[in-house]
């Protein structure tokens, strides 16, 4: 296992060219944030969707991203880890960007201590039609077939699915905020069965964009909990602007809000 004497950590950004200030803060935060730590870890979600490694060479959009990455990684050990939007990033972007693609999850040394890692969603065990659907999406046959259809084709199952993901969450915030967050948040049962076969006692994730830092147990068991901030600087309308990262050093670990450092 690797050490790093300091890192931050993100998730969630889900950049796409509709939300452009966000992007910015993302291309400003490699160059202004990330110089002072030995390790940028990227926990998924970095993209609001990936419909494959070719599509992403023909996007301008995505071109930028991936040279803000090549830079971060050039300067700085740059981690990568797949979320549910953009799990079809590939062996091609991924050395080209100069990432070190890791599996999720993964046990990593920062600051003396050890951290596993994750994007989150594989905990929500709570929500068992999209466990379902994780385990079909993530087989590598069904993601080979998926990768030779045409273009548009795979634009528009990955636009479906994102409107079905959008309405399911519509339904469910019309019954209760409680029901939303039931299935949309990890369960002790899941963070618990984890921290255990890792044998460790400290837990980042993103994913639920609940960020948060929890003390938890079960049994003799006990582990604390960190969860990353989505980031959202585009409909201030709605959402507060949000854009934070986790900074771990020997110092400890705390936020760091990008929003007002901007
Ligand atoms: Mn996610």
């Amino acid at each position: 296992m690797q050490e790093h004497a300091s890192a931050l950590l993100i998730s969630d950004l889900h950049l796409t060219p509709s939300m452009p200030l966000t992007a910015q803060r993302f291309f400003d935060f490699v160059e202004k944030e990330t110089n002072q730590v030995d390790a940028v870890f990227i926990l998924g979600d970095l993209f609001e969707y990936w419909v494959g490694d070719d599509a992403g060479a023909r996007s301008p959009f995505q071109q930028e991203v991936l040279r803000a990455l090549t830079n971060l990684s050039s300067k700085t050990k740059t981690y990568y880890i797949h979320g549910n939007r953009d799990f079809l990033i590939g062996d091609q972007f991924i050395s080209k960007s100069g990432m070190t693609l890791l599996p999720d999850p993964s046990k990593v040394m920062i600051a003396g201590d050890e951290w596993v890692i994750s994007h989150g969603d594989a905990l929500c065990t709570n929500d068992l039609g999209y466990q379902v659907f994780r385990r079909w999406v993530r087989k590598p046959w069904l993601q080979k077939l998926f990768l030779r259809l045409p273009l548009q084709w795979r634009r528009g199952i990955a636009q479906t699915l994102r409107s079905n993901s959008t309405a399911k969450y519509d339904r469910a915030t019309r019954y209760t905020p409680e029901m939303a967050r039931f299935k949309g948040d990890v369960t002790l049962m899941a963070c618990a069965n984890l921290m255990g076969s890792y044998g460790s006692e400290r837990l980042i994730h993103g994913h639920t964009h609940l960020p948060a830092r929890h003390h938890e147990s079960m049994g003799n068991k006990e582990w604390q909990r960190w969860v990353l901030s989505d980031w959202d600087l585009d409909h201030p309308e709605t959402v507060l602007p949000k854009a934070s990262a986790l900074r771990i050093d020997t110092n400890g670990v705390r936020y760091i809000d990008l929003v007002k450092s901007s």
